[in-house]
């Protein structure tokens, strides 16, 4: 799979992905990952890639035709893309299943903004898609192209060592992680608990379940709203909910 970032901040991604997942899949040969300073596609003296805003206001604009040239030399040398994403605050937010959809995919184009953001006709010109990582404010989009990448890479066969780990990812099953322990057994007095030790795997493995369905609906129980229990499932919730009376 093929990913291009253009930010005028390339080392700050260079930083983000040389190390982990990402950076392995791009040495295993999964991943391809090109990063572009958005300044080699400026003309003038200065290097220009902002501007102020027409109507006025504080704060500077991303010039279009820079990014436009970005997108242009891209898709002559690194061929069309799938998809030119545009991370902004007003994009639909990224979740898991935005992960696995763009997952399969072949070549994405993530184009950072700074400042105030982009000059419209970016998005209305080259950009197919806009997405947000969350609501909050961030200074720029290289931290959202690079949470982009670093969700969407696990989904490409290979990137993660184990591939059963990705499939039974918390957010793919649609619940929280249940606790994870390993030695030693007790550790100032807190015990592992003992039915982890026991060997007994049908029993660890409910247990996991039941304390997985706990978390979700302490924590969150918005995702039981989306989650489809299995059996085993159900009837443990009925249990957690007697429990909570
Ligand atoms: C791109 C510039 C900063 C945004 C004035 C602060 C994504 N989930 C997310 N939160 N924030 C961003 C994001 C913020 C960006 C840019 C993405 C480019 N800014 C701006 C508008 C208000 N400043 C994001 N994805």
């Amino acid at each position: 799979m093929k990913f291009d970032i253009v930010t005028i901040f390339p080392s700050m991604i260079e930083a983000g992905l040389g190390e982990g997942v990402v950076s392995r899949g791009v040495e295993r040969g999964l991943l391809n990952v090109a990063v572009h300073d958005l300044r080699r596609w400026t003309t003038d003296r200065h290097r220009t890639v902002d501007d102020v805003p027409y109507g006025g206001g504080p704060g500077m604009v991303m010039k279009a035709e820079p990014l436009m040239r970005a997108v242009s030399e891209i898709r002559e040398t690194r061929g069309t893309p799938d998809s030119v994403v545009v991370l902004s605050p007003q994009g639909r937010t990224f979740t898991q299943a935005e992960a696995e959809r763009l997952g399969r995919l072949e070549h994405i184009v993530l184009l950072c903004g700074r400042y105030e953001g982009m000059d419209e006709r970016v998005r209305d010109m080259v950009a197919t898609e806009e997405i947000s990582i969350g609501d909050y404010v961030l200074s720029g989009g290289e931290l959202a192209a690079m949470v982009i990448i670093d969700a969407v890479s696990r989904f490409v066969p290979g990137v993660v060592g184990d591939e059963r780990s990705v499939g039974e990812d918390s957010f793919s099953r649609g619940l929280l992680d249940y606790p994870h322990y390993t030695r030693p057994a007790e550790f100032e007095g807190w015990k592992v608990p003992d039915v982890l030790l026991s060997g007994h795997h049908a029993e660890i493995d409910r247990w996991r379940r039941r304390e997985a369905l706990r978390r979700t609906l302490e924590r969150r129980p918005d995702l039981l709203d989306g989650a489809t229990l299995g059996p085993v499932e159900e009837s443990l919730y009925r249990e957690l909910l007697k429990e909570e009376e």
